[in-house]
């Protein structure tokens, strides 16, 4: 799913949709809870619920790790997916918790072995994107990917490695599928949990990731930016999204929300700071994302059996809440005036008046 530009380059050619169109949730995005802190709320539920629980939260696309949905099972899933009125946007292969060989990473890993397995496990699922669920987006989250301590890895190598990784993967995708059916890959960064410092890091590290693969090949990767990862290293989210919609690399979007310098908290887009969300969705219209809007959150620990969707339903409706104060109360002229002559004292009352709404 790459078509050339006029300049004779291939793009990727994503989904073109109005912002507030189309959204995707995980089906990891709904879950009975529990953890070694918190009891489990929720009982455990069919796919078949979850999917139309998904869609009844505002989806018109699923995601999936090839944990939830094997490739052996994914002729069937995919039937459960159209029955629930649902597409898939986005798949991605669990290369943190599926086995012992990736608690020390997947492709930057100093261990040959746990590389190989994250190849190999990419291009399986890969295939089953393309092949089944024609998926629109493939995800590669770094997950363990990163290093614990003093002298752990060389750290030369885990950059490196983590592109030759990726280099391998998108030289097996041409040759098998061809640029037209290659299915873009996204990397999500994330700063740190489960390993201590992860790789990459940030939207900056992703690109230079990209940097250090073959020309030929640097096309056919991008990256996708979760509000919550920005916030874990005090990165301003919408600068996020516009570093990489500078580099040409704003492939998907993972909305969601957290409170700080934290945990992965996934809590919905929109919770904690609203102001987060309005200029979220006005950056993604100014940098002309037309993708399906992925929300990755989870359940809040207080939420109960008939509440399992509704951090993705508060996240949508956050997001269409704030849409529709953007197209409302910022009038992008007077707003670019105030950037022009950098008005930082009008354009911060501008932003309270639109938060406001007085
Ligand atoms: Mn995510």
């Amino acid at each position: 799913m790459f078509k050339k530009n006029s300049a004779g380059a291939w793009v990727p050619d994503l989904p073109e949709y109005a912002l507030g169109e189309a959204f995707a949730a995980g089906v990891w995005n709904i879950s009975t809870g529990g953890s070694r802190f918190a009891p489990a709320m929720r009982p455990a539920l069919a796919l078949e619920e979850t999917l139309d629980l998904l869609k009844g939260a505002g989806c018109t696309h699923v995601e999936f790790h090839d944990t939830e949905a094997e490739p052996e099972d994914a002729d069937s899933i995919m039937t459960l997916v159209r029955n629930a009125g649902l597409e898939v946007s986005m798949c991605t292969a669990n290369l943190f918790k599926r086995g012992p060989e990736f608690a020390n990473g997947n492709f930057g890993s100093p261990v040959a072995h746990s590389r190989a397995e994250a190849v190999r496990r990419t291009k399986n699922y890969i295939r089953t994107g393309i092949e089944v669920f024609d998926a629109k987006i493939y995800v590669y989250w770094n997950s363990s990917n990163g290093f614990g301590g003093p002298l752990q890895v060389n750290y030369q190598d885990v950059y490196q490695k983590t592109a030759d990784g990726l280099s391998e993967v998108v030289a097996w995708m041409l040759s098998e599928y061809g640029p037209e059916r290659a299915l873009p890959i996204a990397i999500e960064p994330k700063p740190n949990e489960p390993v201590n410092w992860g790789v990459p890091a940030d939207c900056g590290e992703a690109l230079a990731i990209i940097g250090l693969m073959p020309e030929e090949y640097r096309a056919f990767v991008g990256v996708n930016i979760e509000t919550c990862h920005s916030h874990m290293i005090a990165k301003r989210y919408a600068a996020e999204l516009g570093l990489a919609a500078a580099a040409g690399k704003c492939f998907y979007c993972h909305l969601n929300g957290g409170t700080g310098l934290k945990y992965d908290e996934d809590i919905a887009f929109g919770d904690n700071d609203f102001g987060v969300a309005i200029e979220t969705v006005y950056t993604l219209r100014e940098i002309g994302y037309s993708n399906i809007v992925g929300i990755d959150c989870q359940p809040l620990n207080t939420d109960t059996a008939d509440q399992q969707s509704a951090s993705v339903a508060r996240s949508v409706r956050n997001f269409q809440r704030a849409l529709e104060i953007c197209n409302e109360r910022i009038n992008p002229e007077e707003l670019n005036a105030l950037r022009a002559v950098a008005d930082r004292a009008s354009l911060s009352d501008l932003f309270a008046r639109v938060t406001s709404g007085k």
